[in-house]
């Protein structure tokens, strides 16, 4: 049987399917995102929920004129099958393959780059302007989760689309799912709902009363019929946005293709402002492993498809996130004052331990990286040690909030920034390159990065004993194995020598230690001597001394770290050593993130293009050897 999805070369082509075919075409679309997800990863549940909601927008809209955004972009798989990339779908989120995210220079049907979320109103609200300057007459929709739906960005967007009154089509795709079940009182307005003949009776019933006062009973019934939708908006998640000067539609079966054809219809009629299309969709649909845990398929690595069993991994080691999950539950046992925070990822942060071992000190924010850091300092002000788990590429959204609400009023936060380095498959979007550098400038801060597990437990210890602002960066995946020893605070502004040696000093920080000592083995066998190995474990503050001593001891000074070389930590000892006149006569070379943003990959493939696993380190230990010996020659 010829497959109808390998007849699609053009979205267009579904403006002419029947019901029946786009029914097939779903099944199909499904069957193809398990597939390649089982073998790749990826984000399933939430691309498998909108397999009907793309192909009814694809029917209905023509992507060539009009313009979709995908909040966050997690959901775009469907999408990307129907636009062009059916024949690289195999490639999803590999290195050099297709992106896991829509992106603008992949192809002219993602019309913005995502992968953080709750941008998806504010762009589509620029289009939309710009569109009605150019004197153009497109659609412009953007569909935002009801998780992305928290962020405060998403409500800026609202609040101004609402003023704006420009024609704009917001879907909310509402699964009453974030990662984990979504969150704070917006949730639960949305689930608000009546049964539609409940709706239908009441409706009677009001036109009925109004009809009944003298004089103006007839035109007011005329306003209140005005559209079914906005009078059933009265009585369902609608108010708020009608509120916002929204004309509200719905709430719509998401799996049924002709009600959302004929709702998108209706929503693209409305002339006079923005819509929001609240359409209701089961995250995970028509697999059922996924429909049954949302959560877990939210974002999977390999797994079988008859079943959704993992694949069997090859991981030996906890990963640090579990290793810091667990450890914060023994401190929180220790300490009742220890707050632990999450901004929609207690299962990606770890944190989820601690909510199930302390609920009453657990908090979930919603997608709300900047209300979760002025939050955390709100408590701390109070006499609270707030735990802030956040990933470092989503930290960025509140960096303001810890300059301006923590760093400045020297509160007791302590962030713990996961994912810091290069993630891997998600790709630029997620990679947690910045965090050292956009940190260290900022007065009163302190800053660690654990080399391993052991060293994660003590810098998460020392960072709650410290009342002041400290920040942990630690990186996605397993740990190296290291035998857990008893809890110990560090001390202050110190750092270690791994591995004695001569000419060379390795300075490795983070997870590049215990592969500079890996790389060191190798330097001894070929050059017959062994680097200096150091470890500072603080960023900030550094250890001052003891790296000015390295540096009157060695000629060579190697850097590794996996962060971006401008301002990192290469670049803070640099500073270090220049203020110290230590730099003259010294041979430097710097290995790290490069001033580009790094695609997707596996993280081993990611590392080994930029040179930071040990042999590497070694082959640019033995280049820079070799061209200083031809300097010497
Ligand atoms: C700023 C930011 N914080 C956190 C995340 C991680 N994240 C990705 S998807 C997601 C949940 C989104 O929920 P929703 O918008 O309802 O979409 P669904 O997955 O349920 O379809 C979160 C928290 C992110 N992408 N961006």
């Amino acid at each position: 049987m010829t497959s109808l999805l390998e007849s699609i070369t053009h979205p267009r082509q579904l403006h002419g399917l029947t019901r029946e075919q786009l029914t097939e075409l779903a099944a199909e679309i499904r069957q193809r995102i398990v597939d390649v997800v089982s073998h790749n990863g990826g984000h399933l549940a939430p691309s498998l929920g909108v397999v009907e909601l793309t192909l009814a927008m694809l029917s209905v809209f023509d992507l060539e004129q009009d313009r979709l955004i995908w909040d966050v972009g997690h959901q775009c798989y469907a999408y990307k099958l129907l636009t062009g990339r059916r024949d690289r779908f195999d490639s999803l989120r590999t290195l050099g393959g297709i992106s896991g995210f829509p992106r603008r220079d992949e192809s002219p049907f993602d019309h913005f780059g995502v992968g953080h979320s709750s941008t998806s109103i504010s762009a589509a609200l620029g289009m939309a302007m710009a569109r009605d300057l150019k004197g153009e007459r497109h659609h412009v929709l953007a569909v935002i989760g009801d998780g992305a739906l928290t962020a405060g960005e998403a409500f800026e967007g609202l609040n101004l689309a609402g003023h704006m009154a420009r024609r704009l089509i917001v879907v909310l795709n509402d699964n009453e799912m974030s990662i984990s079940s979504n969150v704070g009182a917006l949730s639960l307005i949305l689930s608000r709902t009546f049964s539609s003949q409940w709706v239908r009776k009441s409706r009677q019933e009001v036109l009925r009363f109004l009809r009944s006062i003298p004089h103006i009973g007839e035109k007011l019934a005329i306003y209140a019929q005005r559209g079914e939708w906005s009078f059933k908006s009265f009585f369902t998640p609608g108010m708020l946005f009608e509120a916002l000067h929204f004309t509200y539609i719905g709430p719509v079966d998401g799996h049924d293709i002709p009600s959302l054809q004929k709702h998108l219809q209706m929503a693209a009629s409305v002339e006079d402002g923005p819509v929001l299309l609240h359409v209701r969709t089961i995250k995970g649909k028509g697999y059922a492993p996924a429909e049954n845990n949302p959560t877990k398929f939210h974002g999977v690595g390999s797994f079988l498809p008859e079943t959704g069993l993992p694949v069997a991994s090859k991981k030996h080691f906890p990963s640090f996130t579990q290793v810091f999950g667990q450890t914060l539950v023994e401190l929180g046992e220790q300490d009742p004052s220890i707050v632990a925070i999450t901004a929609a990822m207690p299962e990606g942060t770890g944190t989820s331990l601690f909510r199930e071992r302390f609920p009453e000190r657990f908090v979930d924010t919603g997608i709300c990286e900047q209300h979760a850091v002025t939050f955390a300092a709100g408590l701390a002000t109070q006499g609270f040690k707030p735990v802030v788990a956040i990933y470092s590429t989503f930290l960025q959204r509140s960096y303001d909030q810890v300059v301006h609400d923590v760093c400045l009023q020297h509160l007791p936060v302590t962030f713990c920034i996961d994912r810091a380095g290069l993630v891997g498959e998600d790709g630029a979007t997620h990679h947690g390159m910045f965090d050292i550098a956009y940190l260290r400038p900022i007065p009163g801060i302190h800053l660690l990065a654990p080399r391993d597990e052991n060293m994660l437990r003590h810098a998460l210890v020392t960072a709650l004993s410290l009342n002041a602002p400290c920040a942990l960066r630690y990186p996605r995946g397993v740990g190296f194995g290291v035998e857990l020893e008893p809890l110990h605070t560090l001390a202050l502004g110190k750092g270690e020598i791994m591995l004695e040696g001569e000419r060379i000093a390795i300075l490795a920080c983070g997870n590049r230690v215990h592969p500079a000592l890996e790389a060191a083995v190798a330097i001894r066998e070929k050059l017959g001597f062994s680097p200096l190995v150091f470890d500072p474990i603080w960023i900030k503050p550094l250890p001052a001394d003891q790296i000015c001593a390295i540096a009157q001891r060695v000629d060579v000074l190697f850097f590794v770290e996996d962060s971006v070389l401008a301002g990192g930590f290469s670049s803070a000892v640099l500073e270090l050593l220049a203020d110290a006149s230590l730099l003259s006569g010294k041979h430097v070379h710097r290995l790290g993130i490069p001033d580009t943003f790094v695609e997707h990959g596996t993280q081993l493939e990611l590392r080994e293009m930029v040179g930071l696993r040990g042999h590497c380190i070694a082959q640019s230990v033995f280049a820079l050897w070799d061209e200083l010996a031809k300097g010497k020659a």
